[in-house]
This record gives structure tokens, C-alpha cells and sequence, in this order.
């Protein structure tokens, strides 16, 4: 089978959760690494464009052969499960392929705040980032060439703070949820290797991608995890290559969820139903009432960042994902969530 052609970054979360997705269910892949110029354009000169300039950029013939540039890790895993049939990252059971859903997009969306924030708040993180990141598309490009790049990319990603939401206001609820975060997730992986059982999921994958960074790279980030949370450290270098893992044939290993759900995934879904959810509402609000600032409460503190048309498209997603689920599916999701708030929250 021809390999997958994409371009993306080793510092860009998405582009990793991809790389590993890809290792994890054997999806041959041709990547090629985003290089920074100082004119900021991180297209490839002979691709097509995107139509929103993200990483990973994936380059898909359509069905006339035309090379598209497609970019969002979320449907493109999807599509893969169309194209791919062996180890899907998807547990079959409907309720569980929900509540997947939702945790991957709480590690893409919501996570994505921390390592933002981790990234290009503290000095010592933008000082390294700030020297790495242009150096990985550019290996051989020399110190006086890189330095430009390096100050190119600090001043626009700590420019960027404000659209993901680290700010002052922000920064306690973005640094206090991730710790909470940590403690959880630190908890659940005590009982089982993965979030649903006994093989990864895309919830999986996508958590893995914010952590490469918070664990592996941003030295703030990186001492809180290495120190409070070593498992999540082992965890995030265990996720990296799962080509080798041996997964049922059946698609079996997923939890049974026929007698509840683990006591340890019950509060990673309330985050979801008190932190999450709550953030994406008052996030699609401001979307939709045009307002210039998100301007409320989240966690219990006060909460302002730029409004993010993305991620009002992605409580919509939800939304369409809860009506497609059976009358009896909901039913069993409003048992197994039972006082975690979460159907409550979905309303
Ligand atoms: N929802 C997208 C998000 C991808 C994304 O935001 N990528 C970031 C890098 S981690 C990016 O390319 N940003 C480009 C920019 O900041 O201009 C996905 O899942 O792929």
C-alpha cells in the first residue's frame, strides 16, 4: 500500500498524536518536517495550501488523483478507521465510543491550553523552545541562521497566547486543571495500561500528543510530571511506538463496561461535565452572539480569552454525536455517568 504523505513537527502535539496513531495501527507514513522561514509561511512551496494553515498537514490524492491538503486530526483518524480495518482506536460500544469522543477532544482542545501555556509562559520554556523548534525543520541550517528563526517563532507564538486563553486571568484555572488533571489520569492508569482497557484509543493518542510536549519537552511542565507523576512520564514514552504491541484480532480488550464503568474514570469524566463542556458553552456563545471577548466562569474562577470558532464547531460535534446515540445508549450513558454531571452538562 502506498504511504500516507503529510508534513508536521515533532513539537506539535497533533502532528505527534498522528505519528504514533499511525505507528500504533501500522498506517506506512512519508513525513516530511515544517521549516521555518522568517516570511512565516509553513506550507510547503510545490504542495497545495490548506484552507486554515495547521500541522500535521496531510496531502490526500481525491478521487481525479489531485494531491488536497487536509488538515484536523480528528476526522482524518476517523478516515483512517474507514481505509484501515486492523487495531481501531475506537471501542465498539457505542457509549464508550462517546465517551472516547469527548476525551479526545478534551485532550485536544482543553489540554492544548496547558501546553500552550507551559510552552511560551515561563522563560525558561520559551528560551527553549524558542532555540529548538526552528532547528528541527532546518537540522543543518547554521547558528546565524537559525537565530532570526528562533526570535521569529517566540515573538509569534507568545503573540498566539491569547487565542488559546493563558493569560492572567487564565493561568491559575489552566495550571490548577492540568495538576488535577495529572492526579487523575495518574490514578486510572493503576488500574489499566490505556483510558478504555487494554488497547489505546484515539482519547489515548490525543492525550499522548499534549503530553510529548509537557512531559518530554517544556521544562516547567516536564519537572512537575517527572517529579509528582512518574508513571504518566512512562506512559507518555510507552504511547510513542505502539507498532509492536499485540492486540486481539477479535477487538476484544476493550473494558466491559456491563458492570459500570471503572471508579477511576468516573472523575476524568466529571471534568469533562464541569470544567469541559462548560468552557466549550460559554466559548460558543461568544461565537455566536459575536462578541469580542469569552467572558466568564470556568472552574470556579473568572475566565477571558479570545473567542474560537473551532472549538464552537466542536461542541456542535458533540452535540451530533449524543443525538446519533440509540434511545438505549443514552439511557446506559446516563447510567454509567450517573452523578458525574455529564448528561446534565450535555443539555
Ligand atoms: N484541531 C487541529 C489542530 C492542529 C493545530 O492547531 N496545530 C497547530 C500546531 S500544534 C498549528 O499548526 N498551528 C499553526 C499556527 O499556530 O499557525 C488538529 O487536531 O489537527
Amino acid at each position: 500500500m502506498t504511504a500516507v504523505e503529510l508534513m508536521g513537527a515533532p513539537g506539535s502535539p497533533y502532528t505527534r498524536k498522528m505519528l504514533a496513531l499511525m505507528r500504533y495501527r501500522h498506517i506506512a507514513y512519508r513525513i516530511s518536517w515544517q521549516s521555518f522561514t522568517s516570511q512565516g509561511d509553513i506550507n510547503h512551496k510545490d504542495r497545495p495550501k490548506p484552507k486554515v494553515s495547521l500541522l500535521p498537514t496531510y496531502y490526500f490524492p481525491d478521487e481525479n488523483g489531485d494531491i488536497q491538503a487536509v488538515t484536523d486530526s480528528t476526522p482524518i483518524l476517523r478516515r483512517f478507521e474507514e481505509e484501515y480495518e486492523d487495531r481501531s482506536v475506537i471501542p465498539n460500544d457505542a457509549v464508550l465510543s462517546f465517551l472516547n469522543w469527548l476525551l479526545e477532544d478534551y485532550g485536544d482542545e482543553w489540554l492544548t491550553k496547558a501546553m500552550f501555556h507551559y510552552r511560551w509562559h515561563y522563560a525558561a520554556d520559551i528560551k527553549k523552545a524558542g532555540s529548538i523548534l526552528p532547528r528541527w525543520g532546518n537540522i543543518s541550517a547554521s547558528d546565524e541562521e537559525i537565530e532570526p528563526l528562533s526570535k521569529y517563532v517566540s515573538d509569534r507564538q507568545t503573540g498566539r497566547l491569547t487565542y488559546v486563553g493563558s493569560n492572567e486571568v487564565t493561568k491559575e484555572t489552566i495550571e490548577g486543571s492540568f495538576k488535577r488533571f495529572l492526579t487523575l489520569l495518574n490514578e486510572h492508569l493503576q488500574t489499566a495500561p490505556y483510558i478504555f482497557g487494554q488497547r489505546p484509543s484515539s482519547a489515548d493518542f490525543a492525550i499522548y500528543g499534549q503530553l510529548t510536549c509537557l512531559a518530554l519537552f517544556d521544562p516547567t511542565a516536564s519537572a512537575i510530571i517527572v517529579s509528582e507523576f512518574p508513571r504518566i512520564y512512562a506512559w507518555v514514552e510507552l504511547m510513542e511506538d505502539l507498532s509492536g504491541l499485540a492486540v486481539a484480532e477479535d477487538d476484544s480488550g476493550w473494558l466491559d463496561a456491563s458492570n459500570g464503568l471503572p471508579a477511576t474514570l468516573r472523575p476524568l469524566i466529571s471534568e469533562l461535565a464541569t470544567l469541559y463542556i462548560p468552557y466549550l458553552k460559554l466559548n460558543a456563545e461568544a461565537v455566536l452572539s459575536g462578541a469580542e471577548l469569552v467572558d466568564g466562569e470556568v472552574d470556579g474562577r473568572p475566565y477571558q480569552q479570545n473567542p474560537f470558532a473551532y472549538q464552537a464547531k466542536c461542541l456542535q460535534w458533540i452535540g451530533e454525536q449524543y443525538a446519533a446515540l440509540s434511545d438505549a445508549d443514552k439511557a446506559r450513558l446516563a447510567e454509567l455517568t450517573a452523578e458525574t454531571g455529564l448528561v446534565e452538562a450535555l443539555s
